[in-house]
C-alpha cells in the first residue's frame, strides 16, 4: 500500500508519492499537477479542485475557498470574524460552537463542519492519487503550518477520516520541505560530522514560515521554527485590491466592496498583476471588461509602485528571521543556505529582504520540486520541535493549592514522551494549555483536561506512586499517553524484601508536601538528586507496552538505564479520561464520513447521468456527420431523410425536454437512435472489412 504525502495548501495542493525510487508529483484529470483548494457546491452535484475554481466568479456563494485556517476555530475566534468579512461564502456557527460554512446545495440550504469541507477537498486527492496509482489509497501524511495548535492539528485530522483517510503523521510544512531536501541531497555529512545547517523559509498565500534545520547524512534535526502566520501572499493582493478599490471609486464611482462578484474577480486580476510584476518592473495593464454597471475598467501599476504599497508588509519579512536565528542561537556563518518555497517567495521584494538579512543568495532548488513527505520517511530519522511551550497543572490532593510545571519547553524536540511521577490518594485532574498565551496565534490556550481516575490509598493510607506519561506525538499533538499505579505486591509475605530505598523515598514524600508534585525527567541534562534516580529505577518497571510506543518514533526519555533487579512491584494502567479542547466524537466524525460517501455516490450518479446524456449527443453529431459521408452508399436517399429528421429531433429534445432527465431515459433515447442506426454501421462495417479480410487471406496465400 502506498503512502501518499498531501500538501494542503490554503491556496494549492499537492500530492507526492514515492515511485521507481523517486519523488513524484501526480497530476489530476486536468494534467495539472497543483489542485486548487477550492469546492463548489451545485444543485445537482460537487465540483471540487479546478473544476470548482472555475466556478467561483459563477456561483459565488457556494463557493468554498481560504477555509484552512479556519479548523479548530470557534466561529466567534477573532480571526474567524475577522475572516467572515472577506469571505464571499457565509459561515455559520456548529453546535458545538466552531465555525462551519452555508451553502445552497441540492436545491437546499446546507451546513458543514470544516472538517466536512477540508474532507471533501482530501477525499479529492485521494481519489486523484488513485487515479494515478491505479490501486486504493488510504494511508497518507500531511502537511499543516508548523504553527497549528493542538484543536488546529486534531480538527485536520478528523477532516482526513472524513475523507477515508489514514493519516500516519501530520508533518510541518518547513519540516516537509526539509525532508524533501534531505532526500534530494546526496552529500550530507556523516553521522560524525559536524552537521550542515539549513535555513527553509516558506511564503505561500496565507503564511509565512521559517524553520532551521541540522542535516546529517539520513537525518534531520529542526532547531527551531518562527513564524509570522498571517503573512503571505494574500496579503499583498489584498494591498493592489485596496489601491484599485479607491482609484474605482474616484475614477468610476463604482462601489467595489459591496459587490462580492466584482470584488472576487478584482482579487483574481490582482494576483495575476502581481506575479506579472514579479517578472517585470515595468508598468503593466489591469483592464477587466464588463467588470460593474456593465463597466469596463483600466489601469496600471509598476513594481516600484507595488513595492511602496506593500512596505508595512516587507517589514514584517525580518522579525521572524532574527527571532529563528537567536531562537536557535546561530550566527549567519552557521547557516550553509536558504532555501526558499512557497508562491510568495517569488515577489523579487520578499526574496531580497531574505538574502539581505543573511547576506546570501536564497536558493530555490525545492521552488518546483514540492514537498514530498511520503517518501523514505521510515528511512529518514525526522526530529521536530514543539512551537509552543505547554503546562501541566494540577490539583494537590489533600491540599486547597495547585501545583503547575512546564512539561515542554519552545523549541524541545518532538516527538517526544516524558514520564512523571506523582504521589496521589485519589482521583486527580491534569490540565494541559499553552504557557505564553500571547505567543500563540489563537484565543485559547487551553489543550485539554486529563483525569486519572482510579487512585486510592496503598495500604498503609500512603500516596500511591503514580507514572505519567506525557507526550508529544508525531502529529505534534499533545497528550497524556498513559498513566499507572505502581503497586507493592504482597506486602506481608515480602516484607523483607521490600527495597528500603523505595520506602524511604515514600516517607521523604509523605513528609514534604512539596514533594507531592512531579518529577519530570528532563532531557536537558540536569543532574538528578538521589530520590529523582531512584524514580529512574522505577521507570524500569513500567509496563514494556509503553516503550514499545517508541517503535512509532517516540523517544522516551531515559537518562539512567538501571541494571539492578526490579523490585517486588507492579505496574497498573489506570484509566484516563480525556477532554480535549474542541475536539470532534467518533459519532460527529462517524456521521461526516456517511455524509461524505452519500454525496460522493451522488456525484457518480450525477456523472454517470450527464455522461449518458453526452453519449446521445455524441451519436447525434457523429451519426449526422457519418449519413452525409462515408454512410452515404449504405442507406436509401428515404431511409437517410428520415434518420436525419430523427436526429435534428433529438438534438431539439436535449436542449429541451432532455436536457434535465434520469440516466435511464438518455440510456433508452441512444438504444431507439442505435435501432435505425446500427444496421446502417454494420452493413458499412461487413462492406470495409470485406476487403481487407480477402487482402489478409491473399497475403497467407
Ligand atoms: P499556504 O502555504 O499559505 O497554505 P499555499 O501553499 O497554497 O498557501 P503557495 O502555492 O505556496 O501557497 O503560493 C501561492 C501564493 O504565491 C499566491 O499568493 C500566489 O499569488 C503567489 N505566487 C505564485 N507565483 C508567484 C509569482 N511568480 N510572483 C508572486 N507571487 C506568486
Ligand atoms: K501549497
Ligand atoms: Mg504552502
Amino acid at each position: 500500500m502506498s503512502v501518499v504525502g498531501i500538501d494542503l495548501g490554503f491556496l494549492n495542493c499537492y500530492i507526492a508519492v514515492a515511485r521507481s525510487g523517486g519523488i513524484e508529483t501526480i497530476a489530476n484529470e486536468y494534467s495539472d499537477r497543483c489542485t486548487p483548494a477550492c469546492i463548489s457546491l451545485g444543485s445537482k452535484t460537487r465540483a471540487i479542485g479546478n473544476a470548482a475554481k472555475s466556478q467561483m466568479v459563477t456561483n459565488t456563494k457556494n463557493s468554498l475557498h481560504g477555509f484552512k485556517k479556519l479548523h479548530g476555530r470557534a466561529f466567534d475566534d477573532p480571526y474567524v470574524q475577522a475572516e467572515r468579512v472577506k469571505l464571499p461564502y457565509e459561515l455559520r456557527k456548529m453546535p458545538n460552537g466552531s465555525a462551519g460554512v452555508k451553502v445552497r446545495y441540492l436545491e437546499e440550504e446546507k451546513t458543514f463542519a470544516i472538517e466536512q469541507v477540508t474532507g471533501m477537498l482530501l477525499a479529492k486527492l485521494k481519489e486523484t492519487s488513485e487515479n494515478a496509482l491505479k490501486k486504493p489509497v488510504a494511508d497518507c501524511v500531511i502537511s499543516i503550518p508548523s504553527f497549528f495548535t493542538d484543536a488546529e492539528r486534531r480538527s485536520v485530522m478528523a477532516a482526513a477520516q472524513v475523507a477515508g483517510l489514514n493519516c500516519l503523521r501530520l508533518m510541518n510544512e518547513t519540516t516537509a520541505v526539509a525532508l524533501a531536501y534531505g532526500i534530494y541531497k546526496q552529500d550530507l555529512p556523516a553521522l560524525e560530522e559536524k552537521p550542515r545547517n539549513i535555513v527553509f523559509v516558506d511564503m505561500g498565500h496565507s503564511a509565512y514560515q521559517i524553520s532551521v534545520c541540522a542535516f546529517n547524512k539520513g537525518k534531520l534535526k529542526i532547531l527551531a521554527t518562527t513564524f509570522d502566520p498571517f503573512l503571505g501572499g494574500r496579503n499583498f493582493d489584498e494591498v493592489l485590491v485596496e489601491y484599485f478599490c479607491e482609484e474605482f471609486r474616484t475614477k468610476y464611482k463604482l462601489n467595489v466592496k459591496d459587490n462580492a462578484r466584482a470584488l472576487l474577480r478584482l482579487f483574481q486580476e490582482c494576483e495575476k498583476l502581481k506575479k506579472l510584476m514579479s517578472a517585470n518592473a515595468s508598468d503593466l495593464p489591469l483592464n477587466i471588461e464588463c467588470f460593474m454597471n456593465d463597466l469596463d475598467v483600466a489601469s496600471k501599476m509598476n513594481r516600484g509602485q507595488f513595492e511602496q504599497l506593500s512596505a508595512p508588509l516587507l517589514a514584517r519579512v525580518e522579525p521572524p528571521l532574527r527571532a529563528l536565528m537567536e531562537q536557535a542561537k546561530l550566527q549567519r556563518e552557521d547557516i550553509s543556505s536558504i532555501e526558499i518555497v512557497g508562491g510568495a517567495t517569488r515577489i523579487p521584494a520578499v526574496k531580497e529582504q531574505i538574502s539581505k538579512f543573511f547576506c546570501k543568495d536564497t536558493s530555490c532548488a525545492l521552488q518546483c520540486a514540492i514537498l514530498s513527505p511520503a517518501f523514505k520517511v521510515r528511512e529518514f530519522s525526522i526530529t521536530d520541535v514543539v512551537p509552543y511551550s505547554v503546562t501541566l497543572r494540577w490539583k494537590s490532593s489533600y491540599e486547597e493549592g495547585t501545583g503547575e510545571c512546564e512539561v515542554f519547553s519552545k523549541n524541545h524536540a518532538a516527538p517526544f514522551s516524558k514520564v512523571i511521577t506523582f504521589h496521589k490518594k485519589e482521583p486527580f485532574d491534569l490540565e494541559a494549555y499553552y504557557t505564553h498565551p500571547h505567543e500563540v496565534p489563537y484565543p485559547d490556550s487551553r489543550i485539554g483536561r486529563f483525569t486519572i481516575q482510579n487512585v486510592g490509598p496503598q495500604h498503609y493510607g500512603d500516596n500511591s506512586k503514580v507514572k505519567v506519561k506525557v507526550r508529544v506525538n508525531v502529529h505534534g499533538i499533545f497528550s497524556v499517553a498513559n498513566a499507572s499505579v505502581i503497586e507493592k505486591q504482597s506486602l506481608e509475605s515480602d516484607h523483607n524484601d521490600m527495597p528500603m530505598d523505595t520506602e524511604s523515598s515514600c516517607k521523604n514524600q509523605g513528609k514534604d508536601n512539596e514533594l507531592d508534585k512531579m518529577q519530570v525527567d528532563q532531557d536537558d541534562g540536569n543532574h538528578k538528586n538521589q530520590t529523582e534516580q531512584k524514580n529512574q529505577t522505577d521507570e524500569e518497571i513500567e509496563p514494556t507496552g509503553a516503550e514499545t510506543k517508541t517503535a512509532s518514533g517516540d523517544k522516551v526519555d531515559h537518562t539512567t538505564q538501571s541494571v539492578k533487579t526490579k523490585p517486588k512491584v507492579k505496574s497498573i494502567d489506570l484509566p484516563i479520561q480525556a477532554s480535549l479542547y474542541r475536539q470532534l466524537g467518533p459519532d460527529i466524525i462517524n456521521s461526516y464520513l456517511d455524509n461524505e460517501g452519500k454525496m460522493m455516490m451522488q456525484d457518480k450518479l450525477e456523472k454517470e447521468r450527464n455522461d449518458a446524456k453526452n453519449a446521445v449527443e455524441e451519436y447525434v453529431y457523429d451519426f449526422r456527420d457519418k449519413l452525409c459521408g462515408v454512410f452515404e452508399k449504405f442507406i436509401t436517399e428515404d431511409d437517410s431523410n428520415k434518420l436525419t429528421l430523427m436526429l435534428e429531433d433529438t438534438e431539439n429534445w436535449l436542449y429541451e425536454d432532455g436536457e434535465d432527465q434520469p440516466k435511464q431515459v438518455y440510456a433508452e433515447k441512444l438504444q431507439e437512435l442505435k435501432k435505425f442506426g446500427q444496421p446502417i454501421q454494420d452493413r458499412y462495417m461487413e462492406h470495409e472489412e470485406r476487403p481487407k479480410a480477402l487482402n489478409d487471406l491473399g497475403k497467407k496465400l
